[in-house]
């Protein structure tokens, strides 16, 4: 017997907005080149989006707009853009791809900086999207893709970024790190290491939106980039992290669960790119929206069920804990890479 192929639709975990791009530059009064990689929140009962606006010199604001339902009727209001402080060394090429976490009244703003030492990560606050503050520099280039916890740990904060490596071939790994007071950082360890060798998520990865608390542990997604004889694309994977210690990865999905696929990402300045850095949870505390940078140049959204998303991870698991039976019982297979004690040369 013969099994017949027929094509069929891949409905996947997440489903796209029909109406996407939901903001693209000729939303913009002011003349812009793309409108991508928003952070995500909810303000007053509204959804709020923290967009990188890239002007025609190349260099980025974060610019926050509102919507009721999170997808139409986008309004500026009289919020107050954050401009990058363009006479100074550390935003002085521009501000990009923010996270935002919200706790108690008081939203942290984590963004990537373009200093003039490359990209560093740096922390402003505000209530009100009206009055920022700005707290400084979390990490000293080169990094990005960072987020904070929406709580401590032990009394410590907790940040996961992503250092890249000085060193050529070691791959760019997505770290975490703590401190007492948000300004002295330490206890850094690699929490995500990227794959190796052929793995959609190979050499480079990095944070999509802030971790999300779910019953199961901290969801989190993280983009993995895959280099290619036409460019790299850039598809979203899954992992859970323990509760109570974010350093213990309970889970971490084989397969991307996302990637570009509609004409609106895979083409624009970058083809072949989704990027989120924002997620917001719906009222029925399951529905969670996803909000990204398509091929960035437009903001698009898609939906995806919570209890699915942690299903999903159930069922195509890599655990921490069993590598060592995984890589033993099945030669050959390609190994995931971890850490090595006297490097990885
Ligand atoms: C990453 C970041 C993102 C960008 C992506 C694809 O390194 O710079 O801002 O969306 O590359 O170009």
């Amino acid at each position: 017997m013969t099994a017949s192929l027929r094509p069929h639709h891949d409905r996947g975990l997440f489903r796209r907005y029909p109406g996407n791009p939901i903001l693209s530059p000729d939303y913009f009064p002011e003349i812009v080149n793309a409108v991508f990689n928003p952070g995500a929140t909810t303000y007053e009962g509204k959804t709020l989006l923290l967009l990188r606006v890239e002007y025609r010199t190349g260099l980025s604001s974060l610019i926050p707009v509102v919507s009721e339902d999170g997808v139409t009727g986008w309004e500026m209001g009289s919020f107050a853009p954050l401009h990058p402080e363009v006479d100074g060394f550390h935003e002085h090429w521009g501000v990009e791809d923010p996270r935002i976490t919200k706790i108690d009244d008081v939203y942290y703003v984590v963004y990537v900086a373009y200093s003039a030492a490359g990209p560093i990560v740096m922390l402003a606050t505000t209530k009100d999207f009206t009055k920022w503050e700005r707290q400084g520099v979390l990490m000293p280039p080169a990094d990005k893709d960072a987020a904070l916890f929406p709580q401590t740990f032990a009394g410590r904060w907790a940040l996961i970024h992503r250092p890249s490596a000085a060193t050529e071939g070691v791959g760019a790994h997505v770290w975490l790190s703590f401190s007492p007071d948000l300004r002295h950082w330490g206890d850094s360890q690699v929490l995500l290491p990227a794959r190796r060798g052929a793995w959609w998520d190979a050499n480079k990865v990095g944070l999509g939106p802030p971790p999300l608390l779910t019953r199961a542990g901290w969801l989190i997604c993280y983009h993995g980039v895959r280099l290619t004889a036409s460019g790299s694309i850039y598809r979203l994977g899954l992992a859970l992290l323990d509760r109570d210690d974010p350093s213990k990865v309970l889970a971490r999905g084989d397969e991307w669960v996302f990637g570009p696929q509609e004409p609106y990402e895979r083409g624009g300045d970058v083809a072949d790119v989704v990027f989120p850095c924002g997620w917001v949870l719906r009222d029925d505390d399951d529905t969670l929206a996803l909000y990204y940078g398509a091929a960035d140049t437009v903001v698009c959204v898609a939906e995806a069920s919570v209890a699915k998303l942690l299903d999903h991870l159930e069922m195509h698991p890599w655990r921490a804990e069993s590598v060592e039976r995984y890589l033993s019982n099945r030669p050959g297979v390609m190994q995931p890479w971890r850490p090595q004690p006297d490097g990885d040369r």
